[in-house]
């Protein structure tokens, strides 16, 4: 049985209240779209299938490297953490699991937390290990790196680490485990490139080989921070190297944060996926580097644009295509819900605006050499507001129409904060 943590009633009233509105817009934007020779109805049964995973760590306040400023209310458990989850899904209807972080989730019994998730109505995507910071009762630093580090003992841990991670996975039903580590060097000089490659890929290997068979490993590639010389998996080159040297069931994960400024994400999506290494996706957007920023709050073209490719890899290869889809951002001026609330709309608005691309056109315009045409057709899809087909998709779910006047009207926050306890002062993300 679900205990969804808003009242349904609440939320069909106030459905009720803006249906008409709704009704009226999607129609208009149903005929727009028929004299283009598009059916409505079948983006929006595209749009409500589409889901997303959230990450428990975004639903706490983040923080930059100088501050963290909690908010009275934020979650201060990996169950509350489910609880605030719960509601984003509630409100949207597209984020069905949540992806959870060791030793940061530790929770006294994940069998139980697996019924608990249920009954809010959700499940769990991609476990994630840390090696990127130590934890009080951990016998070696990881200082001088995790699983690339030049002590075996020290990578020994890391990959038992992993493996944990793995092993509560299995429990709570994940089927993925993604691999971030801090590894690298801030000196030149400091590391041989090669030979923190290669223990990076042994230690891998060790990992690989406590994958459940129908389990996938993700591997996600940074090029600095906190490492601000080099990275082992600085970018998707290397992630791709390693992942094929590790075996079918290692993946690359594309975090769209962890790219030099202006690299052309969208073209790496295709590569991995005519490698047939394309594993997953962490959503946020950035002015400058890894800001964590909200998803399509910057640059909602990109996102488009990486959503286009998304569409053409599917098209291509449907067999090789199941990426893993997921937020991973720091809130660090907002109440998280939201943002990822906000941050849902924005993904699943680029999602279905690629839906919308002509691919008849678009390839035509492509094989006649007309850039303009081609453009055109990628434009044309582009300007269309969608909202309509989101907010109809949502509500037939039993979501918001409005999902931000929702949940500022619920008191969520409000209430949360007479009940959870006061998060201290801190640095960093949690
Ligand atoms: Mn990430």
């Amino acid at each position: 049985m679900t205990a969804l943590p808003l009242s349904q009633d609440a939320i069909e009233a106030h459905n009720a209240e803006h249906h008409a509105a709704l009704e009226e817009d999607y129609q208009a934007l149903g005929r727009t779209l028929r004299r283009r020779g598009v059916d409505i109805d079948r983006i929006r049964a595209a749009v409500a299938d589409f889901t997303i995973a959230t990450p428990s760590w975004a639903t706490g306040r983040g923080g930059t490297r100088f501050a963290k400023f909690a908010i009275p209310g934020e979650p201060t458990n990996v169950h509350e953490k489910l609880e605030d989850c719960a509601v984003v899904h509630q409100l949207s209807r597209a984020t069905p699991r949540v992806s959870l972080h060791f030793p940061w989730d530790k929770a006294d019994d994940y069998a139980a937390l697996r019924d608990e998730a249920a009954t809010l109505g959700l499940g769990f995507d991609a476990v994630n290990s840390n090696t990127f910071q130590d934890q009080p009762d951990q016998k070696h630093s990881y200082r001088n790196g995790s699983l690339a580090a030049a002590e075996a003992a020290v990578r020994e841990q890391a990959i038992a680490h992993n493996i944990e991670c793995i092993e509560i996975g299995k429990t709570i039903g994940s089927q993925a485990i993604t691999v971030w580590i801090g590894d690298g060097s801030n000196f030149p000089g400091q590391q041989d490139f090669n030979r923190a490659f290669d223990r990076y890929v042994e230690s891998g290997q060790a990992v690989y080989a406590a994958l459940p068979g129908d389990w996938r490993m993700l591997l996600e590639h940074k090029l600095y921070e906190p490492a601000f010389y080099s990275t082992i998996i600085s970018d998707w080159g290397s992630s791709l190297m390693a992942a094929l040297e590790l075996g079918p069931k290692c993946q690359c994960l594309v975090d769209l944060g962890h790219h030099a400024p202006n690299v052309n994400i969208e073209q790496i999506v295709a590569r991995l996926h005519r490698a047939k290494k394309l594993g997953g996706f962490h959503f946020n957007d950035s002015k400058y580097g890894d800001d964590d920023l909200d998803s399509g709050s910057i640059n909602p073209h990109q996102l488009f644009l990486v959503f286009n490719e998304l569409a053409e890899a599917r098209a291509r290869d449907p067999a090789h295509f199941d990426p893993a889809y997921m937020i991973d951002q720091s809130h660090n001026v907002t109440d998280p819900i939201e943002s990822l609330l906000s941050s849902t709309e924005a993904i699943v608005a680029a999602f279905a605006k690629a839906e919308l691309v002509d691919r008849d056109a678009l390839r035509d315009a492509q094989e006649r050499n007309d850039a303009m045409m081609a453009f055109q057709a990628l434009r044309a899809a582009y300007k269309v507001d969608v909202s309509p087909i989101l907010a109809m998709a949502r509500a037939q779910k039993g979501g918001a129409i409005d999902v931000l006047a929702f949940y500022r009207q619920a008191n969520w926050r409000e209430r949360k904060a007479q009940e959870r306890k006061l998060v201290g002062l801190g640095a960093g993300i949690v």
